[in-house]
């Protein structure tokens, strides 16, 4: 992935992107490209919805184009990084997608949630 202010951050057994650190209003993206079979695939983000006062926000784009775009406002009982906070959301439904296409995550932080993801799943619709 290619990554524009978003950095790897590591923290209680999870190892992620985040947009801790730097100023508190940071806008971070993360861009990769779709290198498996052409077909139909569920597109699955997961990232961490922490309990905090103001709500970072994720946005997911293919090829250029809003695929998804949220609040992180779930109230799953902490705080911090822990596998209780880890959600997976599917921001794409059988998807055509071809090697080439591009995939970016976009992520806008609050100064308390900083718009932590873990993980891009391509699942291949049978
Ligand atoms: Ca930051
Ligand atoms: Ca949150």
């Amino acid at each position: 992935m290619a990554l524009t202010n978003y950095r790897v951050e590591t923290l209680n057994g999870f190892n992620f992107i985040s947009l801790k650190g730097g100023t508190t209003t940071e806008s971070g993206s993360a861009l990769t490209t779709f290198a498996g079979p052409a077909g139909q695939y569920d597109l699955v983000l997961g990232y961490f919805d922490e309990d905090d006062r103001t709500f970072a926000q994720l946005e997911v784009k293919l090829n250029g184009v809003s695929l998804a775009q949220w609040t992180l406002t779930q109230k799953l009982g902490l705080i911090s990084v822990v596998s209780k906070n880890l959600v997976r959301r599917t921001v794409g439904v059988n998807l055509s997608l071809a090697p080439g296409d591009r995939i970016e995550i976009i992520g806008r932080e609050s100064p308390d949630e900083p718009a932590r993801v873990d993980y891009l799943q391509f699942i291949p619709v049978l």
